[in-house]
Order: structure tokens, then sequence, then C-alpha cells
């Protein structure tokens, strides 16, 4: 399907948002598909002020009502999924099964939020005083700014959007300026559940396109109550303190550096898929991609020789995205390829084989970067191996012991995802004690979560958690309340007497 065919089947009018200021490329052909205008200070300012505007209402409405907005926002992801999916492959270049993966991801979303629009549980609370009652209430929170990144061009807008609208706040959302036409859809598909809806106040969604000025406005704005932010750990670095500087609150999902340790133990039939699919799927450009295998001696040469022959067929599944049969899709851009280039020159320095990593060219789209994913053999961390490239680079490494392993493991800088292969649960159990990750996985690789679990990691992954869980405390404010409804003078706390 073509991108006007797409357009017209969502129907979603782009006119609001055409302008001359930012070309948008399919990363497929590196095609122009649109053109854009930039908000301005001024448009920013004014959809910040009607975002607070619309929070003043929003946060009266019953939370389960407010839960059957997102339910009909789920069912209208159902219908445009396809047209959805295609757009996103379109834009971004992941292939149409992740496509579709990904719009289910948001639908799922959906799901869990309006389950969670019923259960915004608080708690009550033992008093240590005659007649008293404690009491945790979660209340809405306040505008809140969406940062997303062109790898998830929606689901992970949608993690944050959805449980940020049960939870009574307006989000306004920056999406990456590679990327920004899959978030007008987006956006248009949830004006479609408003209309469905009819009552929500005017401007409880909203979009800024821009590059980083517009997202550094967001930041820096007091009435932006949260930040939730995902890219790389220099933006984080960026954005972290001076969100801190004004005591806004801030959800980042960072870098990772994910690695699988793969034991003597291992059933290496379901080893083997689940790398492949961690380190070469999405062409290596998600924040759980695989990027490092940590393998046991006795297996290591065996093992990589099977793995160097699985690298050896992957350029036969190189290419259009939006053909089923495709298992791998185009770089984002140049500067991604150029990026893994220059990663690929430095791993050279030291080590001992690498399999793959040239462009793949001559093929129907010359404008478009096709890699082929890169293996690494690698006796050693070097510097370069604990840095995350976002591309298809996998570093092999052995160890002898499981603590050595670990240790190795956790000798990087970002802590999003992780995973062990053995069939020994003591290891198992284990490596879940001592990995630093946010997640750390079992004989499945590092990616493809769940929206159920809290996602997100440690260190420079930024700490935030976001998607299942308890993670929608993330947009809502706790407030103690203790009340009294006795008829003597209460007691003070601590047994402290006062008798003025
Ligand atoms: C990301 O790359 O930013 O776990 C998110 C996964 C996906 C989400 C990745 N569900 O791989």
């Amino acid at each position: 399907m073509e991108i006007n065919g797409i357009l017209k089947e969502i129907s979603v009018d782009i006119s609001p948002y055409s302008g001359a200021d930012l070309a948008v490329r399919s990363s497929i052909d590196g095609k122009e598909i649109a053109s854009l205008k930039i908000d301005n200070a001024a448009a920013v300012e004014k959809k910040i002020a009607a975002g607070l505007h619309a929070f003043k209402e929003w946060r009266d409405v019953p939370a389960p009502k407010r839960g059957e907005l997102i339910r009909i926002f789920g069912d209208q992801l159902r219908k445009y999924k396809e047209p959805l999916a295609q757009l996103v492959t379109i834009e971004c270049g992941k292939i149409i099964a992740e496509g579709r993966g990904e719009v289910q991801e948001m639908i799922d979303i959906c799901d869990f939020a309006v389950g969670l629009s019923r259960q915004l549980y608080g708690l009550t609370i033992a008093s240590e005083r005659h007649n008293h009652i404690m009491q945790e209430n979660w209340l809405p929170l306040g505008p809140i700014a969406v940062i997303s990144a062109f790898n998830f061009p929606a689901a992970v807008w949608a993690w944050n959007f959805a449980l940020a609208i049960v939870c009574g706040n307006p989000v306004i959302w920056k999406p990456s300026e590679k990327t920004p036409l899959t978030a007008i859809l987006c956006h248009g598909i949830f004006e479609k559940a408003l209309a469905e809806y009819k009552t929500a106040p005017e401007n409880l969604s909203a979009l800024v396109i821009g590059k980083h000025e517009v997202g550094e406005q967001l930041v820096n704005d007091e009435r932006i109550a949260l930040v939730s932010a995902t890219g790389s750990t220099r933006m984080g670095r960026a954005v972290g303190p001076k969100i801190a500087e004004r005591f806004g609150k801030s959800l980042l999902e960072l870098g990772g550096n994910n690695a699988i340790i793969v034991s003597e133990k291992a059933d290496i039939d379901l080893a083997l898929p689940a790398i492949l699919f961690g380190a070469v799927g999405t062409s290596g450009q998600r924040c759980t991609s695989t990027r490092r295998l940590i393998i046991q001696e006795s297996i290591y040469d065996k093992f990589f020789r099977q793995l160097k022959t699985a690298y050896e067929s992957l350029p036969g599944k190189i290419g259009n995205p939006l053909e089923p049969e495709t298992l791998i899709g185009p770089l984002i851009d140049e500067g991604a390829f150029a990026a893994m280039q220059a990663s690929l020159a430095e791993a050279k320095k030291t080590a001992d084989e690498i399999v793959g990593g040239g462009r793949i060219s001559g093929g129907k789209f010359p404008g478009g970067y096709y890699v082929a994913p890169a293996l690494v053999k690698i006796s050693t961390q070097t510097a370069i191996v604990k840095k995350e490239t976002f591309a298809p680079i996998l570093y092999a490494m052995p160890y002898k012991t499981l603590d050595e392993a670990l240790e190795i493991h956790n000798d990087v800088p970002q802590g999003l995802s992780s995973a062990i292969f053995t069939t020994d649960l003591r290891e198992a159990e284990y490596f879940k004690r001592y990995s630093d990750c946010g997640i750390a996985n079992v004989n499945i690789g590092t990616s493809g979560a769940e929206i159920g679990g809290a996602f997100g990691g440690e260190k420079e992954t930024g700490g935030g958690r976001e998607s299942g869980s308890d993670s929608w405390k993330n947009y809502m404010r706790r407030q103690t309340s203790t009340s009294y409804f006795g008829t003597e003078k209460p007691e003070l706390a601590q047994g402290i007497v006062f008798d003025a």
C-alpha cells in the first residue's frame, strides 16, 4: 500500500500539519513521504496552556469513565491496525510483522488501562491514634509530556498515553522528527475516539512537531508535571537535570546494552533463534536489542561457528520490510549506518573475527540503508563493547564461571534488559538475583517484552518504569490523608502532650 492509500484508509486530514520545515522520509527508500511545519515557541506555549485547561476538567471525570475513552480508542486501533502498521513500517523501516506487533502493543496497553481505570487503588493505613483513619490517595498529576524515539514511533507513546489519560491527565506528545507522520495518524485515530466519546474536554491530546528545541520547551516548562522521555543516554543526561532543577517529575527510558549469558547447560535449540531475534530483529534498533553474548568457554568456539553460519545466511532475508518474507529491514537513516561503521572500525582493533557488517547495495532501494548484521568474536569486553551502538552489532565473548559471566554482564554503564540460557535452575535463579538490569529473562531473549510488566532499567538506562505493573503511579500524585472522627480532643502522634 502506498502512503496516500494509507492516509485515505485511516482518513485523517494531515493538511493542518503541512509545511516546508521538515521533510519526512521513508527509511525503505529514503524518499520524501510528507513535508511538515515545525511548531514554533508560541504554538508550543499555546498547547501547554490548553493542556492545563483540559487537565482542570478531565481530573474531575471519574476514572472508570476516563477508561471508557481508552476503551473506544483501543477499538479504533483495532479497526485501523493494518494501515497503521503499514505506516509504521514505511516510516521507520521495521518489518511488517513487527509493525503489526507495535500496533498490537498499543491495543494491549489500552486494554490494560481500561481495567486499571477501576483499580487505581490507594491504601488504608493503621493509625496509632484512636478514631483516626489514615489513607493513601492517588490523584491526577497534571499535563504530561511524552518525548518518543523513532524505533517505536507509536507503542511507547501509547504506553504513556493510555495510562496518563485514565489517571486523569492530558498528554502533549513530541514524537521523533524522524517519525512524525505515524504520530499524526495516531493522534488522528484518537480524535475519532474523542468524537465517539463526545464529552471529553478539548486538548486532552496534543502533538508538537519539531526537533530538540520543541522538546526543550516542554522540559523547561513548570506546568508540565511529568516528562516521560525515551531515547539516548545523551538526551537523558541533557533533559534529566533540567527537569530536576524545576522539581518536575521525569520518567527516563534510555540506552541499553543488553546481554545474554549462554551456559554450557543451555538448550541451544532455544538459544539460537532467541539470540537472532534479539540481535538482528528490528535491525538491532530496539532499546532491548541483544548486543552482547557471554558464552561459557567450553562451548564458545562451537556456538560461535553455529551463529556464524546463521549470520552468513541473513543477507538473503534483508530487504523491503513490507514484504512478508523479509526478516530485516533498513536502518533508520545514513547517520545510523555511519555510527555502525564507526563502531565496527573501532571493534576491528580488538576483535578476533567480524562476520557481516557491510551495506547491502545494488538492491531496489539505493536510498535505503540496508546492512548485513555484524557478529563480532572478541575475547574481552573492551570499551567499544560497553558502548551502545543503535545498529545490529553482536559481540560474543567467553566466560569461565557464572560469577565471571555476571561480572562481565554488569560491567557496562547501561542496565535495561538481560537473559540467561540454561537448564539449571540454580544458575537461572543466581542470574536473576545478580543481573543489575530492570529486566532479567530465563530461556527467552532480551527483547519483545509484554506490556503487563514494568518496562525500564537501571544505571544509564535512567531508572524509569513504563507500561504494566504499578507504572501508573508515575502519572498520579500520592496523598497521605489522616481524618479524625471522634468527639474528644484528638491525641497527637508520638504521644506528645500539648495542653495550651
Ligand atoms: C524500545 O525499544 O524502546 O520489549 C521499546 C521490547 C518492546 C519495546 C521496546 N516491547 O522489545
